[in-house]
């Protein structure tokens, strides 16, 4: 059977892969942050692969419309070296399930977290303080590779373990009064392919990305003051997923 889907043509790229999509009426809004001008349609074969639609990897193209710098730099490393990594940050992080205090009230999540950095910076959120641990081998080398890649410097990485697609993240920015105004935070991914989203504070239009296994986004300028993002939850994911930011402390 095949299905026609309309998809966003961004200009520069010199294409966009034809796969499965599970949602297709929301193609064009979630990849969709140009303007309608350069809609273009295309017709895709629905494939019996796993995969909701990809984001196209174009580290010159801001997928923010407006108030904010997102860059999404596709697969970093190779399949192999990902898997290589993922399974080295399950055993070696110290994860622990996240804490946060909500109207009062102490909660736990079922997502693990861990806190690594130069040095034992605090950082505070949601209410509740982490203490940074010194940094494992593998992730100064990721460190260094979100270096290079970004032309940025980062001092610190929060992970993020969610066992499956259940767990996820809400609505939120990363601006607490610890991180560096406006820095930029390079976040890698390791597992399974998420949507992520970002909603503007006002406007409240929303652009969606998927982020694969052994990729990096970065976001940074006004981001984090005008943009909210999150991992939603689906319940079509089974398997883990592991995520880096690499942030500025100050
Ligand atoms: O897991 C992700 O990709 C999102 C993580 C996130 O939003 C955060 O660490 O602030």
């Amino acid at each position: 059977m095949s299905v026609a889907f309309r998809m966003t043509k961004i200009p520069n790229l010199s294409g966009l892969k034809c796969i499965s999509l599970e949602e297709p009426r929301k193609v064009s809004a979630s990849i969709g942050f140009q303007n309608s001008k350069n809609l273009q349609n295309f017709t895709c074969v629905k494939s019996t692969s796993m995969k909701l639609f990809e984001t196209p990897a174009d580290p010159a193209h801001n997928y923010l419309p407006v108030d904010g710098t997102v860059l999404y730099y596709g697969k970093v490393l190779n399949v192999a070296k990902a898997d290589e990594l993922m399974d080295i940050l399950m055993t070696t992080v110290e994860w622990k399930n996240d804490e946060a205090v909500i109207f009062g009230k102490h909660i736990i999540t079922k997502r693990k977290v861990a806190w690594y950095g130069d040095q034992s910076f605090s950082y505070t959120y949601s209410n509740t303080t982490k203490h940074a641990l010194p940094w494992t081998n593998e992730l100064l080398q990721l460190k260094k590779l979100a270096e290079t890649q970004t032309g940025e410097t980062y001092n610190s990485c929060l992970l993020n373990l969610y066992h499956d697609g259940e767990e996820g993240m809400a609505w939120h920015s990363d601006a607490e009064k610890d991180l560096k105004k406006n820095g930029a935070i390079a976040s890698m991914s390791f597992g399974a392919e998420r949507k992520f989203m970002f909603k503007h504070k006002d406007s409240k239009q929303t652009v969606t990305l998927v982020l694969e296994h052994g990729s990096l986004l970065v976001m940074k300028d006004e981001t984090q003051r005008n943009w909210l993002h999150r991992l939603p939850p689906t319940k079509l994911i089974k398997t883990a997923r592991i995520n880096l930011t690499f942030r500025s402390m100050i």
